[in-house]
């Protein structure tokens, strides 16, 4: 029997598949074109290698250590010819998708090889998670398990909708290690997320180290910023009551532990986009350096999670000053194109004061080369061609519009359907639930179009979800709230609109649960879907 998972017609829900089936019918994100041919299946064995050449190797390298754990297969890398049962990786102009180069791919199984072609290495990578998928979810396991390691033969064809599919770090509510950050990534990559965003200062915390410059006029102790600013976290609502249980909140990140981050996403094809924010969100920045208050004063540190009282002052030449050491050394750490300005939640920054600081700083980051991301909030100014609205609530829709009839881009991160830090309903120990309140489990953030309000598919580069960390602790506690509602974010990202249909996406997360618990990854097992 050929079983069929290709585009249905655009008013026709997809077809309901099997919850046990293997192959390609338990794909996360959905692919474009994914056909089981019924030939016989690929078998992975002590025999098989990995033949890739040139830029390919990066990939090989990847593939090679995501597969020898479980299987204790030595998988060689190779150049040259392939044999029966080798995993091949075809890089080449032209070898995915037509149309596709840059991130689409093809691949085949059967008995003879499994073989991944892409015009480019990130097409590969998205490869190899496809093909990842076909494996048993023991392939997930990091010691050794017996096989057979099967993989149903099939004829895909795939590229995502969107080029930026992103999640967002929290690290200054609550402090991630690097190693937790990593694995965080290696997770995410599963569903084909491309984008990590880190928030790294807001009121409660500064999270990374920033040097001080040569040329340091005002005399500024950057140091007091990982020194004081970062000893912070939320540990209480406003009103005193605590606020999360778990590993320490505090911590930071030094330029080379931030370069790691950066390097070990860039061997997954993850671009990692740093956020430093202001005009507002700045306590823990005030709470370090004297200089940068008005009354040349330090503010006190504040551990609770309101947002809203700070604010960088708009009218001192040091704010600026500040800033361009901060974002001139980031955009030296950061290969991505993007440098993320915040923006958010400016409350008592004043409207012409928030119109200038955003005036003096928008130039700075362009002259950095860095193409300058900020919450919607910032579309209150003209910005400069390509810059990226970072969309989270309605408020500023008429900016925000604006500015894309000007040449400005937009990522979706609507509250009520992206945000992984709201509760999944009212029983759930951690999390918020301003922006989605009772029932935000993985149906609500798969249901919803990211084109929408006037915006048309090429104002749209991607969707991201933001994982606010005032409730959380811990990476145990991040995937909890990430998993599975993360895939639907992805496949929203990844996947044609016409191609999403939820009973076939519950169908297909129903073997989510069994890789993750053999990958030892924590997540919650919604009652919706029938788990295997
Ligand atoms: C709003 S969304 C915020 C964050 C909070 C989050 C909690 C946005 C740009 N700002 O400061 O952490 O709500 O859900």
């Amino acid at each position: 029997a050929v079983a069929l998972l290709a585009v249905p017609a655009a008013a026709a829900p997809a077809a309901p598949i099997a919850t046990v089936d293997p192959g390609v019918q338990r794909l996360l994100p959905r692919p474009v074109e994914a056909v089981a041919t019924g030939r016989t299946p690929f078998s992975l064995t002590e025999d098989s290698r990995i033949v890739a050449g040139g830029a390919a190797r990066a990939v090989a390298d990847y593939l090679g250590d995501l597969l020898r754990p479980a299987t204790g297969y030595r998988l060689p890398i190779t150049g040259g010819h392939a044999r029966r049962g080798d995993i091949v990786l075809d890089l080449g102009r032209g070898k995915g998708p037509q149309g596709h180069a840059v991130e689409g791919y093809r691949l085949v199984t059967d008995e003879r090889a499994a073989t991944i072609s892409a015009d480019t290495p990130a097409g590969l990578f998205n490869g190899v998670q496809t093909f990842r998928q076909l494996l048993p979810a023991w392939v997930e396991s990091r010691s050794k398990v017996g096989g057979p390691w099967k993989a149903q033969a099939a004829k895909i064809s795939d590229y995502p909708r969107f080029g930026y599919r992103g999640v967002m770090l929290d690290v200054a509510r609550s402090y991630l290690t690097v190693a937790e950050i990593k694995r965080y990534i290696d997770t995410a990559v599963l569903f084909k997320v491309n984008t990590v965003h880190l928030h790294l200062t807001d009121d409660q915390a500064w999270r990374i180290a920033i040097n001080p410059p040569e040329d340091n006029p005002s005399g500024l102790d950057y140091g007091a910023l990982t020194r004081v600013g970062s000893l912070g976290g939320a540990d209480r609502y406003g009103n005193g009551t605590p606020l999360g249980t778990g590993p320490a909140i505090r911590g930071s990140y030094t330029q080379r532990d931030y370069s790691e981050i950066v390097a070990h996403a860039r061997s997954r094809f993850v671009t990692v986009v740093p956020e430093i924010d202001g005009p507002g969100h700045t306590n823990a920045a005030l709470a370090s350096i004297p200089q940068l208050n008005p009354d040349g004063v330090t503010k006190p540190m504040n551990n609770t999670a309101d947002v809203g009282y700070s604010t960088l002052d708009a009218n001192s030449p040091v704010t600026y000053e500040f800033l361009r050491t901060v974002l001139g050394q980031l955009a030296k750490l950061t290969p991505g194109p993007y440098l993320h300005i915040g923006g958010d939640e400016a409350l008592v920054t004043g409207h012409d004061n928030y119109l200038t600081y955003l005036r003096k700083v928008l130039p700075e980051v362009t002259a950095l080369g860095k193409i300058p991301m900020g919450w919607n909030e910032f579309a209150a100014v003209d910005l400069p061609p390509g810059a990226v609205i970072h969309f989270w609530r309605g408020a500023t829709l008429a900016d925000t519009l604006k500015q894309v009839a000007r040449g400005a881009k937009v990522v979706m991160s609507p509250a009520g359907t992206t945000y992984l830090d709201q509760k999944y309903d009212p029983s759930s120990p951690i999390g918020l639930s301003w922006a989605c309140r009772n029932a935000c489990d993985f149906d609500r953030y798969y249901d919803w179009e990211p084109v929408r309000d006037g915006l048309t598919e090429s104002d749209v580069i991607g969707v991201t979800g933001p994982l606010w960390s005032e409730t959380i602790r811990g990476l145990a506690q991040a995937e909890w709230l990430s998993h599975p509602r993360l895939a639907s974010i992805a496949e929203v990202a990844w996947t044609q609109q016409s191609a999403r249909n939820l009973a076939d996406f519950t169908a297909r997360l129903s073997s989510l649960g069994s890789r993750l618990t053999i990958a030892g990854v924590n997540f919650r097992p919604s009652p919706a879907v029938p788990w295997t």
